[in-house]
């Protein structure tokens, strides 16, 4: 019976920006617990790279090309979607940036863009999906990938924590909104991991690798399948009546003020 709660077999899961990083962790997991799984790019070529990066982990994926900003191209798209592959069952908003600039130094421009993917995109997504899942009566799971950035700040990440802290209320009332048609809408937030975003802080002996190793009790960055299990927990009847909340997959880093190098 207990398997049977995390089984996602039937399931079409449209994870976005899902070429690489924690989306490729993440619809991954999904595939191994059985679900059909589609991404979406805004580059051709990482769409190709992607496919075969995905066959090669025994996953097959179908690929679309689209931006998640574009309102008029996501309407198409998962129209596109629906006959092509199935009605999306799963929404993974992992599509996403940062720019790493101090707020006195940032253009409003590059403000607003971070806004505009980080959150506008899950928004004009999860309306577009949900249109369909109220349309069916089917149901279905929507989940936000938050960050830690939606608890606190830090230097030069203020319009990514603008955004993420956003993104979670926008996941609270989304959760608020669509659980009469048993809509589950949750978050993940990730601590810190080891991805292309987080290259440029965490290679060359950059200082902030040191911080995130004293100030995370699991003293490491973490490794993207380890978001899978809550991935597929919160794509599953196992979280049917779980709505509404951000679970942080952070080694404890916003448990802890930190740690000094004498207690490492
Ligand atoms: P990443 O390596 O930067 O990947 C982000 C993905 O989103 C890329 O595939 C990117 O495509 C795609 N994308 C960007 N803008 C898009 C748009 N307008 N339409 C469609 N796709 C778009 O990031 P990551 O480290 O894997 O993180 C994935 C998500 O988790 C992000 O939302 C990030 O904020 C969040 N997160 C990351 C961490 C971490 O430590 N890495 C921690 C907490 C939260 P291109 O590559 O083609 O631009
Ligand atoms: C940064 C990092 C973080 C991570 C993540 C932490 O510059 O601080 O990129 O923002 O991406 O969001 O949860």
């Amino acid at each position: 019976m207990s398997e049977k709660l995390f089984d996602l077999s039937g399931k079409i899961a449209l994870v976005t920006g899902g070429t690489h990083g924690l989306g490729m962790a993440i619809a991954t997991g999904l595939a191994n617990a059985g679900a059909k799984i589609v991404i979406n790019d805004i580059f051709p070529e990482k769409l190709e790279n992607a496919k075969k990066e995905y066959a090669s982990k025994g996953v097959d994926v179908t690929t679309y090309l689209f931006d998640v900003t574009d309102e008029k191209a996501v309407d198409e798209y998962i129209g596109k979607i629906e006959k092509e592959v199935g009605p999306v069952d799963i929404l993974v908003n992992n599509a996403g940036i940062i720019k790493r600039t101090p707020l006195l130094e940032m253009e409003v421009d590059d403000f607003e863009q971070v806004l505009k993917i980080d959150v506008t995109g899950p928004f004009i997504m999860s309306k577009r999906v949900v249109k369909s899942m109220v349309d069916r009566k089917s149901g279905g799971k929507i989940i936000n990938m938050c960050s830690m950035m939606s608890e606190v700040g830090r230097h030069s990440v203020g319009a990514y924590a603008a955004a993420k802290g956003g993104l979670k209320m926008l996941t609270k009332n989304m959760a608020t909104e669509w659980a009469k048609y048993n809509i589950q809408v949750n978050g993940i937030g990730p601590g810190y991991f080891a991805t292309a975003q987080t290259a440029p802080i965490r290679e060359g002996g950059h200082p902030f690798n040191e911080l995130i190793m004293t100030r995370t009790p699991a003293n490491r960055w973490g490794d993207p399948d380890e978001l899978q299990g809550t991935a597929i927990y919160l794509a599953s009847k196992a979280s049917d009546f779980v709505t509404g909340i951000v679970v942080y997959v952070d080694g404890g880093i916003l448990a802890t003020l930190g740690k000094t190098k004498l207690e490492q």
